[in-house]
C-alpha cells in the first residue's frame, strides 16, 4: 500500500523508519559554529544515510513543563530546516507541528507529511490539511502536554484510545481530509500511566481494525526507563525491543532517534514476515 507524501510515494505496507530531528534551541549546542539549519541538515543527511524514510522536523517542545513558542518562533526554527532538506535531500519531511499557520507554511515549503500529536484539535487545524492535501499523522493524546501526566484515567486504554482516534477521523473527514491521507498513533507517553503505555503496545494490531496505518514513537520515551531502570541516554536497547515490537505487529512507520539501528532491527522484523 503506497501513500503519495508531496509526491513521493512510500510503501508503508513495510515497516519505515522516520528519523527525529528537533530544532528547539538546545538541540544543536555547537558553539555556534554551524547554524542551526547546517547542523541540522548535517543530522538529517546522516539520518537518510542511515536508512530513514522520513525526517519528522519539530520547533516546540512537547514535554511537560516546556514554554510555548509564538507562532512566529516556530516559523523561524522550522521553516530553514524544511526549506535546506527540501533542497538538499531525498527524503519524505514530516514537521510536527500543531499550529495550523505553520502547517500551511511548511507544506508550501516542501513538507509532505504534518505530524500533530494534538490531533488537529486547535481551531482551524482540519480545514489547512485538507487544503494542504497531504498526509496527516493524527495522535492520540489524553489533556495537554503540560499536564498530560497528572492522573490520567481511562475506562479501558485501547478502547479509549481507539473512540479518540475514530472521532478525530470523523472531524476532520468532514474537514475534507481524505480518508487515504490519514495515519493514526496511539501517542505512547502522551497521557498514559506506565502501565497505560504497555497495555497499548500489548494490543497494538487491534488498532489496525481502524483501517489506517499506523506511525508509532516509544523511542527513549520514560516508559522504556521506567521498565529497565535506564537513564535516556541507555534506552538503546530497550528502544529496539519496543520498536521490533511494534513492527511484529505491523506498524507502518517507526519514529526514533537511533535510526541505523532500528533500521537493522526493522530489516530482521520484514524478513520474518516475508518468510510467512
Ligand atoms: C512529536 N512526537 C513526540 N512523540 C511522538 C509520538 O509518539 N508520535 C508522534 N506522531 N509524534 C511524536
Amino acid at each position: 500500500m503506497k501513500m503519495n507524501f508531496a509526491g513521493r510515494l512510500v510503501d508503508l505496507s513495510r515497516c519505515q523508519v522516520m528519523g527525529i530531528l528537533n530544532v528547539t534551541p538546545d538541540s544543536f549546542s555547537d558553539g555556534g559554529r554551524f547554524t542551526t539549519a547546517d547542523a541540522a541538515l548535517v543530522r538529517a543527511r546522516t539520518m537518510v544515510e542511515d536508512g530513514a524514510s522520513f525526517i519528522d522536523v519539530g520547533g516546540e517542545s512537547t514535554r511537560p513543563g516546556a514554554k510555548p513558542v509564538s507562532t512566529q518562533e516556530e516559523l523561524d526554527r522550522v521553516c530553514p530546516v524544511v526549506e535546506a532538506i527540501a533542497r538538499e535531500l531525498d527524503t519524505v519531511i514530516s514537521v510536527d507541528t500543531s499550529n495550523p499557520a505553520v502547517m500551511e507554511e511548511v507544506v508550501g515549503l516542501g513538507a509532505g507529511l504534518i505530524n500533530d500529536v494534538r490531533a488537529l484539535q486547535r481551531e482551524g487545524a482540519p480545514e489547512v490539511a485538507a487544503k494542504a492535501g497531504v498526509p496527516v499523522c493524527i495522535m492520540h493524546i489524553q489533556g495537554e502536554p503540560d499536564t498530560m501526566q497528572n492522573n490520567p484515567r481511562y475506562h479501558n486504554v485501547r478502547r479509549d484510545v481507539s473512540s479518540f482516534l475514530t472521532e478525530r477521523m470523523r472531524v476532520v473527514e468532514k474537514a475534507g481530509v481524505r480518508p487515504e491521507n490519514i495515519i493514526l498513533d496511539p501517542g505512547f507517553g502522551f497521557g498514559k500511566t506506565v502501565d497505560h503505555n504497555i497495555q497499548l503496545l500489548a494490543t497494538l494490531e487491534q488498532l489496525h481494525l481502524l483501517g489506517h496505518p499506523l506511525l508509532i514513537g516509544v523511542s527513549r520515551k520514560s516508559m522504556l526507563g521506567a521498565i529497565t531502570g535506564r537513564d535516556v541516554n541507555e534506552r538503546l536497547p530497550a528502544s529496539l525491543a519496543a520498536a521490533t515490537i511494534s513492527a511484529m505487529k505491523g506498524a507502518s512507520i517507526l519514529r526514533v532517534h537511533d535510526v541505523r539501528e532500528t533500521v537493522d532491527a526493522v530489516k530482521v522484523v520484514t524478513a520474518v514476515k516475508e518468510a510467512i
